[in-house]
């Protein structure tokens, strides 16, 4: 359910841009956001705690949050395209959870705050599913995905859903980060025409601009991690089986997983700990080891660096790759002073020495197309309640993308569902496990698991660029914070496609830690304790942000009530 594209670059000198050239940019607004006297943060830095307090101390309502925040995407998504549609039931569901806390019913920290889902995660109400696809326009399912349904559980509003690279980039080889035929093409917030990474795009550009909470993305190899790299967010790609991929659109059942996608590790732990945990529609959640999912807002720990050690996979780190690395590399550097002043120990060159043979190999490329010619119909197109253009399979799926023009075909190819059809296996064969368990080998005994043990190590670390393929391949969890962004006299490099801006000046960048299967409580307090020491984020500044504060929803409300 989420690949990113391999960033192979043009080219395009393009000069220098100098930062907050401001191309319809309204940053840095000085108007106060107090509510009614009370200091409140601007939206875009508001934490998950700021919303509580100011929920429980009647400053605003949830019906006041779902306002602001549908107003600021309105603002921003005629220019960045992250949102793709709306809850039509939100105000209804909003004014309920209100109602429901002004009787002291409060289902959990996340009652009553609003959520973003990307568009490959279902909900049985009025928003569609459909990876972006007009193929799945209109399908039904039978009921909430399990990550939906967790979310309502705890409260959260599901506001609406957000675009993705279409298919969660398993559909094509020559296509942008963030572009489907349902969506358009999702652009980041930090410079014009920014590639937003892929394929959460739409998740992590609505959660960099503060129009959620958060949002949740799903990975199958780098799409939560990615994008949270370049829009300056925290990313949680949790441990395959941490987190029900039940009713989310599939690529690989190896390697989907759904995570959160927010602007500080507390908020990310808040969401995580709504969306963890068992169940009956997803048996990978049968391998969860524990009785309880452990409190991952108690993990955040100022002091969870302390005593630990902590790897760097060296040879991982490229300094040849597309989009050039050196400007991350000496920012990284200069980051595990950070982690050594708060009581780690590094220790580098603790090299993945399967790294040769995975790149040579096509063992992974195997994996996901046999993956997802089984799971795709079984886990899925089978499932649907309706389906209205009959698609079924991958074949019925490829044939309605060439013949409906909106999907852009063949100007975006279909390459890769021609490769998973042609491989004439699926994930039932003796072919797909040969490859499984030497991917996985390679990945796992002789990469992250194999540099854990054999270097008595908590955690590795790496530039988030580097970070999601080995983890991806065994199902192991990365959690990834902000670091720095490109400097101003980054040269502008295009995408692939040379439609948008891949590097430039003001690009955001972070940093991953990797850890062992369900390690996320250790991790969580590993990125936090980096977080409140290092504090990036609000130093980077969006070119362009909506300006609706929860003060002009709070007045106009109460002008209204007394004209
Ligand atoms: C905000 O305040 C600072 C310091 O008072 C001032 O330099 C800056 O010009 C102000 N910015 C705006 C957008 O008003
Ligand atoms: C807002 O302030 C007024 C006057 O200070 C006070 O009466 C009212 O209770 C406050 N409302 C909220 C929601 O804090
Ligand atoms: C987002 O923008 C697109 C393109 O302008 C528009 O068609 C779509 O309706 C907008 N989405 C929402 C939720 O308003
Ligand atoms: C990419 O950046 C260049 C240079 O700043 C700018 O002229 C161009 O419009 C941007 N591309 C898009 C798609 O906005
Ligand atoms: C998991 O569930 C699938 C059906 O969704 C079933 O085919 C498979 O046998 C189950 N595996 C285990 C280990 O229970
Ligand atoms: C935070 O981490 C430190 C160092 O590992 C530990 O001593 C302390 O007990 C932790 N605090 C909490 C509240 O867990
Ligand atoms: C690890 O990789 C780095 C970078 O490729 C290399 O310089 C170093 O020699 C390697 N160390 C070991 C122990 O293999
Ligand atoms: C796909 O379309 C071709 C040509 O129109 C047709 O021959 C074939 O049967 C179709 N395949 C499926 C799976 O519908
Ligand atoms: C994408 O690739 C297809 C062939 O696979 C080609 O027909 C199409 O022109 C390409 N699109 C672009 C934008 O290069
Ligand atoms: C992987 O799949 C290919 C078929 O594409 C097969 O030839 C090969 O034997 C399989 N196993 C390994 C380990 O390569
Ligand atoms: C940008 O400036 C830095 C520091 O002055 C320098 O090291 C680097 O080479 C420059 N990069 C480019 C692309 O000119
Ligand atoms: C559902 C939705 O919002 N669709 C819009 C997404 O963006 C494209 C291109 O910008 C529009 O044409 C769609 O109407």
């Amino acid at each position: 359910m989420a690949l990113i594209s391999l960033a192979h670059l043009f080219v395009a000198i393009l000069g220098w841009f100098s930062l907050n050239s401001g191309v319809g940019a309204v940053s840095c607004s000085n108007r106060s956001t107090d509510i009614n006297g009370t200091a409140f943060p601007p939206l875009i830095e508001a934490t998950t705690e700021d919303l509580i307090g100011g929920l429980e101390a009647g400053l605003f309502t949830s019906v006041d949050l779902v306002t602001a925040y549908t107003q600021r995407i309105m603002e921003v998504n005629a220019t960045l395209h992250m949102v793709t549609q709306l809850n039509p039931d939100v105000l209804s569901i909003a004014a309920q959870l209100d109602g429901q806390r002004a009787k002291g019913i409060v289902y959990g920290p996340l009652h009553g705050i609003p959520i973003l889902i990307k568009n490959n995660i279902a909900t049985a109400d009025k928003m569609d599913n459909t990876a972006g696809s007009y193929a799945l326009a209109g399908a039904k399912v039978p009921r909430d995905s399990s990550v939906a349904a967790k979310l309502r559980k705890a409260g959260a509003v599901i506001l609406g859903k957000t675009n993705l690279s279409q298919w969660a980039n398993y559909r094509s080889f020559n296509s942008s980060n963030g572009w489907s035929a349902i969506g358009g093409q999702t652009e980041g917030a930090y410079y014009p025409g920014q590639d937003p990474s892929g394929s959460s795009s739409g998740s992590a550009v609505a959660s960099s601009l503060g129009l959620a909470l958060a949002a949740l993305g799903t990975e199958t190899d780098g799409s939560i991690l990615s994008p949270s790299d370049v829009n300056n967010l925290v990313g949680i790609k949790p441990t395959v089986g941490l987190t029900s991929r039940y009713l989310v659109i599939p690529i690989s059942e190896h390697q989907d997983t759904v995570g959160p996608i927010a602007r500080t590790v507390k908020d990310a732990a808040y969401v995580l700990a709504a969306i963890a945990g068992k169940s009956a529609y997803d048996n990978y959640t049968n391998a969860i080891p524990f009785e309880t999912i452990p409190d991952y807002v108690a993990a955040c720990n100022f002091s969870a660096l302390q005593g630990k050690r902590i790897g760097v996979p060296r040879n991982l780190i490229d300094l040849t790759a597309d989009p050039p690395a050196a400007p991350i590399v000496a920012v990284f550097d200069a980051a595990l002073d950070i982690l050594r002043k708060a009581g780690a120990t590094i220790v580098d060159n603790t090299n993945f020495t399967g790294y040769k043979a995975l790149n040579e190999g096509n063992y992974s490329n195997i994996v996901l197309e046999a993956d997802f010619i089984s799971d795709l119909p079984k886990e899925y197109l089978s499932q649907l309640s309706y389906n209205p253009n009959k698609v079924y399979s991958v074949a019925d799926l490829r044939n309605f993308t060439h013949a409906f023009p909106l999907e852009d075909w063949p100007e975006r190819d279909t390459l890769v569902w021609d490769g998973a059809l042609a491989l004439g296996f699926d994930n039932t064969s003796p072919e797909f496990w040969s490859n499984y368990t030497m991917n996985t080998y390679l990945a796992g005994p002789l990469g992250v698991t194999g540099a854990l043990k054999n270097y008595s190590l908590d955690a590795l670390v790496l530039p988030t660029e580097f970070s999601p393929n080995f983890p991806a391949l065994i199902g192991s969890p990365v959690i990834t914070v902000p670091l720095g962004a490109y400097p101003p006299n980054t040269t502008v490099l295009l995408n692939e496609f040379g439609t948008l801006n891949a590097t430039a000046p003001n690009i955001p960048f972070g940093i991953s830690f990797m850890g062992p299967h369900f390690s996320e409580e250790l991790l969580i307090g590993l990125a936090y304790a980096f977080e409140q020491r290092s504090l990036v984020r609000n130093t980077i500044t969006p070119y362009i942000q909506p300006v609706t504060e929860l003060i002009d929803v709070v007045d106009a409300k109460l002008k209204l009530a007394r004209p």
